[in-house]
């Protein structure tokens, strides 16, 4: 490894699931900058704000360096040892189905690949998952029960070639960005495409919407049912494909009219306008081009496989599929969540892309060489982790994910790991919620460093390649279970130098007596040698030969024993958990903008932590006025299950009767931030997908006497003593949320523990007011400041930020710093809302005033979305309200 790397590394970016080329330079000074690549097919050149601050997450700082047992520091080998022994131990005495893995879509293909055979090939368990489960399983299962095979068939350029996309149960805008910047430029060259989003909440995915559907929860069914019997009322169904290439589309076609049959039914079933469901139904059976573009709001569902199924059936019937601009397209989430459905990381699959029939498994068997072959589909996510809480499963091995905060029922399955005899964690961090229920941590290398492929959205591998030397004793995943495979025995069939050879192996797999029986066929790249391997371009697979297959079914046949695809009839089924009187609103669950997952990395980015500080919970201002909730201030939202505590935030593009609260927040942020604590465990009967998007809750008002915030220099050792914080990176201080029960008289007390006072101390209380601020200066440098008030409105934290920059505090800011403002003829920029030119919404109010009528014009003026384009919705928000009407002159 070079000290610097002053030419580029071409590698991928380790977010979401668009898998954009990224180019990172490794500057002398030690520092890492990235550019998109301008090669690569996935973005060309362009980064959304997350990708854009990589360079910010790479930092050693809350790394796990050294593995530990039991809490204390060892070498590899004894952490080795400690995990053979234990698996060895558990399998001798109840045999190998008590030992699991559950591994990650943040797993490189090449890791995946080794644990999947290890776990199901040697040590012959068969419960084996991944927290894909909790991401597509809905949709793997919708593609096998309508293709026979797990095929997204399309690609990104369909999605711009399209006349009508059909965004549904996605916020692409924030979860896919640079795939949405691509689809609003084709919009922008197309003025015959629309654009369809269906969504309950009103996303800023909805700026390039000519329609949203803000249809109610878990109604999917009933809208794609009423749109097939629209299709084939209208004489819009292609006989001579079904016909030559279909099954059960009688049935499908019949019951979709007993169930949603007009109009004014599916419109009253789904809570919608009857003209908009009546122009959506319109616009689809007009439009040749259409795709139609889904993900966890589908996904996500206790109907979630029929959910995925009622899409792509109308594609079928309309035979738009295989063809150019046309075609269902499930969306994936993390960077790998396709290479592990390649390699079988999920327990209902065997391998590259084979279930569990005998043929199969005597195919894979003779292949692996493998002694122990699991016989049978393994317990799935949320039913393994039950199974390690009845004690049926007593050692498994955790990697890449974070189950404590990511999975429904969060405590209870805290609880069961808790009680599991062993918990073997490869990570890259040492403090995690999982962690902390640990006893082994083997700590892994991760992105930037580790060696590797990933497969994205439109079944496109790329390289993930090093710039970065390992760090301390982090070793890649692939090499750990390969020297606990040889501490188990099975030396020989784990004995890989590298990636390339494991990739390699994978790729004769993928080939292995496939003759075209199965989609996924990389076998073209099965004699890659190193150097090829390094070099290796972007592909999209299948691979059989040296080209690669930009669409699949171009043919109209499917990988059904019929070769046939199946029209699936759906009979519409309400989520599994209704609201009732004590639990009468929905908690719907997701993603913000710039915080990705658990926030392990992008939590060490200042940039990505500026726009959403807090966990909170969005309602509709008539439900924040049913239920006395003040705009920022603390309140619970409580379930059958357990809590998540957060700031209100009250919005109109909220649907009544739901409330959203994002996934990220767990306990190394905040107090009760993680809203799967809530969240029930109900699952997809078919594909074994938690229900993350429909929790019948109550939401109530968290009383305190005080809130507050505290930014601090240098982090704390323990985190706060008060009854709510929430905490967030700055560029020069961290920055704790804060709010208390304590009363009036307790404050200065308080302040001081929170503060620290070696240094200078200044303090201004007001009782009447009921306020207390505070700041603590040393050398004439700012060290900290509190803010405390009984309300949750207190001064914005921008301009008290920016002080953290200066060596020196000017007099004048001395002594404007405890009222929160700067000084006359200062600016406050206020909260972040352009995170990748750090650009606040004061400045782009104040270019707003100053005439910028347009978001392009606010770009010229002060950069604002001109990278990312993420926060363009936002400003236009901001245009609406701020935008003075134009004087006319009077003729
Ligand atoms: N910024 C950011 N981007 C990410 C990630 C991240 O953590 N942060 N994670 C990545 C991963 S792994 C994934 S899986 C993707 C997820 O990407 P998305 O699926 O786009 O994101 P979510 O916010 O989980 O949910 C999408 C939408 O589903 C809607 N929804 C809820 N219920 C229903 C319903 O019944 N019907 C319909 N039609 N819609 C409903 C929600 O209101 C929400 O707006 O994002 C990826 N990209
Ligand atoms: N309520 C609710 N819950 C959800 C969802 C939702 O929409 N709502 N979405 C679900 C979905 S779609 C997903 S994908 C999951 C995501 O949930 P998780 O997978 O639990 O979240 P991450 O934070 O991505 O966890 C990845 C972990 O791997 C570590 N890591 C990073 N790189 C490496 C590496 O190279 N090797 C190893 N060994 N470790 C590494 C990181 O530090 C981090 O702790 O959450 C699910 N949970
Ligand atoms: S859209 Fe953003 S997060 Fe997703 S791969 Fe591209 S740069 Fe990374
Ligand atoms: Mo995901």
């Amino acid at each position: 490894m070079p000290e610097h790397t002053p030419q580029a590394t071409k590698t991928t970016c380790p977010y979401c699931g668009v898998g954009c080329g990224v180019l990172a330079y490794r500057e002398a000074d030690g520092s890492v900058r990235v550019e998109g690549d301008p090669e690569h097919p996935a973005n060309f050149g362009r980064l959304c704000s997350k990708g854009s601050a990589l360079g910010e997450t790479v930092g050693l700082d809350g790394r796990l360096l050294q593995p530990e047992v039991a809490g204390r520091t060892v070498d590899w080998e004894t952490a080795l040892d400690a995990v053979a022994d234990g698996f060895r131990r558990v399998i001798a005495e109840h045999g190998p189905q008590a030992v699991a893995f559950y591994g990650s879509g943040q797993m490189l293909t090449e890791d995946y690949y080794v644990s999947n055979k290890l776990f199901k090939g040697f040590i012959g368990s068969s419960h084996v998952d991944t927290n894909s489960r909790l991401c597509m399983a809905s949709s793997v299962a919708g593609h096998k029960r309508a293709f026979g095979s797990d095929t997204v068939p399309g690609n990104y350029q369909d999605l711009e070639q399209a006349d009508l996309l059909v965004i549904t149960g996605s916020n692409l805008a924030w979860c896919h960005p640079v795939l949405y910047q691509r689809i609003k430029a084709a919009r922008a060259g197309n003025t015959d495409m629309r654009v369809v989003v269906i969504d309950p909440r009103r996303t800023d995915t909805c700026e390039i919407a000519d329609l949203h559907l803000g249809l109610a929860p878990g109604t999917d069914v009933w809208l794609w049912n009423g749109l097939l019997a629209h299709l084939a009322r209208e004489g819009r169904a292609d006989y001579a494909f079904l016909e030559a290439h279909t099954e059960g589309f009688g049935e499908a076609i019949q019951i979709a009219r007993e169930t949603a049959g007009n109009v004014p039914t599916v419109a009253r079933q789904c809570d919608l306008a009857e003209a908009d469901v009546a122009s959506f139904f319109r616009w689809f059976a007009a439009t040749g081009k259409t795709v139609s573009l889904y993900s966890q709001g589908i996904n996500q569902s206790s109907v979630g496989t029929d959910k995925v199924n009622s899409i792509i059936n109308c594609h079928l019937l309309t035979g738009r599929i295989g063809r150019p601009g046309m075609g269902p397209f499930s969306i994936t989430g993390q960077p790998n969540a396709m290479g592990g459905r390649e390699v079988g990381g999920l327990a209902n699959q065997l391998a590259a892309h084979m279930d569990y029939a005998p043929e199969t498994l005597d195919r894979v068997r003779r292949f692996w060489n493998a002694p122990n072959l699991a016989g049978a589909p393994g317990h799935k996510a949320v039913d393994l982790f039950q199974a390690i809480r009845r004690g049926e499963i007593r050692a498994v091995w955790i990697m890449a994910t974070n189950p404590m905060v990511s999975l429904p029922d969060a405590d209870a399955m805290r609880e069961a790991l808790a009680g599991c005899e062993l918990v073997v964690i490869s990570e890259a961090m040492r403090s995690t919620d999982t962690t902390a229920v640990a006893d082994v941590l083997l700590p892994a290398l991760t992105w930037a460093e580790k060696d590797g492929t990933v497969t994205n959205s439109e079944r496109r591998i790329s390289r993930q390649r090093p710039f970065l030397p390992p760090p301390g004793q982090a070793r890649p995943d692939w090499r750990a279970l390969c020297q606990v495979a040889e501490r188990l025995g099975f030396a020989e069939a784990f004995a890989f130098d590298g990636p390339d050879a494991i990739f390699r192996e994978h790729a004769r797999l993928s080939g292995f007596e496939n003759a075209g029986s199965r989609d996924f066929d990389i076998s073209g790249l099965a004699a890659l040698d190193r150097a090829a391997y390094e070099a290796l371009r972007p592909r999209q697979w299948p691979v059989r030969d040296a080209a690669d297959t930009e669409r699949l079914f171009a043919d109209g046949r499917f990988f059904t024993p019929s070769g046939r695809a199946r029209i699936v009839a759906l009979q519409p089924q309400a989520p599994a958990n209704a609201p009732c009187p004590d639990f009468p609103l929905v908690l719907n669950t997701g993603r913000v903008r710039d915080h990705w997952h658990t926030m392990t990395r992008t939590g060490k980015s200042a940039r990505l932590s500026a726009h959403t500080v807090t966990p909170y919970l969005q309602v509709h201002p008539d439900e924040a006025a049913a239920l006395g909730l003040e705009d920022e201030a603390l309140a619970q939202v409580e379930s059958r299950w357990g809590q998540v505590m957060g700031r209100v935030r009250i919005d109109a593009a909220q649907r009544p009767g739901m409330v959203f609260v994002p996934m990220h927040w767990n306990d190394q942020y905040a107090v009760q931030g993680r809203v799967d604590a809530a969240v029930n465990p109900v699952t997809d009967p078919l594909s074994g997908e938690p229900e993350f998007k429909h929790t019948p809750v109550r939401v109530r008002p968290v009383a305190a006497t005080w809130h507050g915030f505290l930014l601090l220099r240098e982090a704390p050792d323990a985190m706060p003593d008060c009854a709510w914080w929430a905490r967030a990176q700055g560029v020069a201080f961290t920055r704790f949320e804060l709010a208390g029960t304590e009363d009036f008289e307790s404050l200065p007390e308080l302040a001081r523990r929170l503060l620290g006072d070696d240094g200078d101390w200044v303090q201004m209380a007001d009782p009447a007011r009921g306020t207390f601020r505070a700041a603590w200066l040393r050398d004439g440098r700012l060290q900290g400041c509190l803010f405390m008030g009984p309300q949750a409105s207190l001064p914005q934290r921008s301009w008290l930020s920016g002080l953290f920059d200066q060596q020196q505090l000017a007099t004048r800011d001395r002594m404007a710093l405890l009222s929160g403002h700067p000084p006359p003829g200062q600016k406050d920029a206020g909260r972040t809302l352009c995170s990748c030119f750090g650009v606040g919404e004061n400045t782009i109010i104040d270019a707003i005033r100053r005439g910028c009528r347009d978001p392009e014009a606010v770009t010229h003026r002060c950069q604002a979305g001109g990278n990312c384009g993420s926060c363009v919705p936002e400003i236009r928000e901001l245009i609406t309200r701020h935008a003075r009407p134009v004087n006319r002159r009077i003729a």
